[in-house]
């Protein structure tokens, strides 16, 4: 008659104690997890072709600025070479950029844009 193998009883794993704690574990509770969400603003950059009035009626529709405001960014961009129009989420962000290139692109117009991060 065969003899069976004895049998394995699983063990606990030893784990050391340490004395000063007495085996006390303390969970922290963590204060801040989350993060406001980053930034973007939607920069409008300068050509020599596109009309400053085709800037000033995209600026007023896709950023919601009144004549005057949209009139004041177009010349900061035209003296400047760039300028901030608006700034949103990343994803509105990335949302106006292809909405300025699409308008500028049916009118036949070179007008560039980009969305960068706030202080970059
Ligand atoms: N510089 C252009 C002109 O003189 C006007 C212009 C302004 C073009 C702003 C682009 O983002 C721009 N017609």
């Amino acid at each position: 008659m065969a003899t069976k193998p004895p049998k394995l009883v699983p063990q606990n794993p030893v784990v050391p104690v340490n004395p000063d704690t007495d085996g006390t574990v303390v969970l922290e509770r963590r204060t801040q997890k989350t993060r406001p969400p980053a930034m973007y603003q939607v920069v409008m950059l300068n050509d020599d072709y596109t009309p400053m009035e085709f800037v000033v009626i995209v600026i007023q529709e896709f950023f919601g600025k009144d004549l005057e405001t949209a009139t004041q960014i177009m010349l900061k961009i035209h003296l400047d070479g760039r300028g901030v129009c608006g700034v949103y989420s990343r994803d509105i962000a990335v949302t106006k950029v292809d909405q300025v290139l699409d308008a500028a692109n049916r009118a036949g117009h070179p007008l560039q844009c980009v969305a960068e991060p706030v202080g970059s």
